[in-house]
């Protein structure tokens, strides 16, 4: 028995908010858990201040799929953002202590490292195809393997992931949300033309990535799937939707490109229909906002039978907690895909020490014990939380638009 002596949330802002969690136990050995829900995260941290942590004290952090159905099932009220993203942080903090307790880095308690290292891509943007190019080669000199390309819409004063800073892309940039304004016909337009001109300048061997975030319908989706059909992309993300799984059956009817989905997922039973009819090749769901390692590892268990990989969301916006969490669990299963990897502030990476790193197109989680990661506390209250939001879109017409 490990017992659960106290546990603590700690919201920072070290240039983005990031609610963490932080369990003791009586062996003097701690744990942490990423618990950010983007432009909801106070929400979560009363959901584990109020409500879990209560639960947690006396417990016995080795029991840690016993804890994760207590959590899951005792809520009665299951699913839904902040329970997983709370649910979650518990779940990494407990793996953390375990594999501390071992004396033996993570991935090694699940099952040891399928691989060398992880795939991982990088998000290169610009205002114009010229400027996302020369950011696409810019990763390419870096090593990268894979790069998403998002570029600006001409006619559209901003879009969704093109940023004026280039290492550092984070959407949520205001106390109340900000106002964009998107025209599906005028990205259909210039979408396939920015893929075209990039297999020209890049050629054939760099694996190209491009995020659609939602918002077209089944049959635009189709039509895009198809029109970069020629492009030979390694995903194209988010095409649809995803509430209505069954869409996904249209974009699949037109098009062999390759299909992403599921950052936004907090449960298995948001990829089952997807999964078992082979709708999409991918799966992005996180092992933050989809409830842990714990439930993770049995999304990847039940796609691996459908010969889907994984592809876990891998944004500013998930700590380094997470990423790492995510490193250990992709580097020990079979059907690992590859991993987002935007890239946190310096003032982030200061106030979490981590030992995952990069090199030639791949990151490793290193050798430390548990998941390698910690939180400066010192540090990270210099830091107070800021309300910041995601943006939202609008028609021309003033029509409110998925963002
Ligand atoms: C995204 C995110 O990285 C991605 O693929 O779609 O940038 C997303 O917009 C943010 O994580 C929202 O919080
Ligand atoms: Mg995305």
């Amino acid at each position: 028995m490990l017992k659960i002596t106290d546990a603590r949330v700690i919201v920072t802002c070290p240039g983005r908010n990031f609610v963490t969690l932080k369990i003791e136990t009586d062996a003097g050995v701690s744990g942490v858990g990423d618990a950010t829900l983007n432009g909801r995260e106070l929400a979560v941290a009363s959901y584990l201040s109020d409500h879990l942590i209560p639960c947690l004290l006396g417990r016995d952090a080795h029991r840690i799929e016993d804890t994760w159905q207590f959590l899951y099932r005792g809520a009665y009220w299951r699913r839904g953002p902040v329970t997983m993203a709370a649910i979650a942080a518990v779940d990494m903090a407990l793996w953390d202590i375990k594999a501390k307790a071992a004396g033996l880095p993570l991935y090694q308690l699940l099952g040891g490292a399928c691989r060398e290292g992880l795939l991982v891509y990088g998000h290169a943007n610009g205002e114009t195809t010229e400027e996302t190019l020369r950011e696409a080669q810019r990763y390419i000199e870096l090593g990268y393997r894979a790069v998403r390309l998002q570029s600006g819409v001409p006619g559209l004063k901003s879009t969704y992931g093109v940023s004026s800073d280039k290492d550092f892309y984070e959407p949520a940039d205001a106390a109340l949300p900000s106002e964009n304004v998107w025209s599906t016909e005028k990205y259909l337009r210039s979408t396939p033309q920015l893929f075209a001109a990039a297999r020209e300048k890049l050629g054939g061997d760099i694996h190209l990535l491009h995020d659609v975030h939602h918002r077209l319908t089944p049959i635009e989706a189709a039509r895009l799937a198809k029109d970069l059909e020629p492009y030979r992309l390694f995903w194209l993300e988010d095409a649809v939707p995803a509430e209505h799984q069954a869409n996904f059956r249209q974009i699949r009817a037109h098009s062999t490109t390759p299909l992403a989905v599921g950052e936004v997922f907090n449960s298995i039973w948001d990829c089952k229909q997807l999964i078992e009819e082979q709708l999409i090749d991918y799966i992005r769901a996180s092992v933050l906002h989809a409830g842990g390692i714990t439930h993770l590892r049995r999304i990847a268990n039940l796609a691996d039978l459908y010969k889907v990989r994984t592809g876990c969301h891998g944004a500013t916006d998930l700590s380094p907690v997470t990423m790492a969490a995510a490193l250990h669990f992709g580097i020990s299963i079979p059907n690992f895909g590859i991993q987002e990897y935007m890239q946190h502030t310096a003032e982030t990476l200061a106030v979490f020490p981590h030992g995952y790193h990069y090199g030639d197109g791949y990151l490793h989680p290193g050798e430390a014990p548990g998941l390698g990661v910690d939180i400066d506390e010192a540090l990270a209250a210099q830091y107070p939380y800021r309300r910041a939001y995601l943006p939202i879109n609008r028609l021309e017409d003033g029509s409110m638009h998925d963002w």
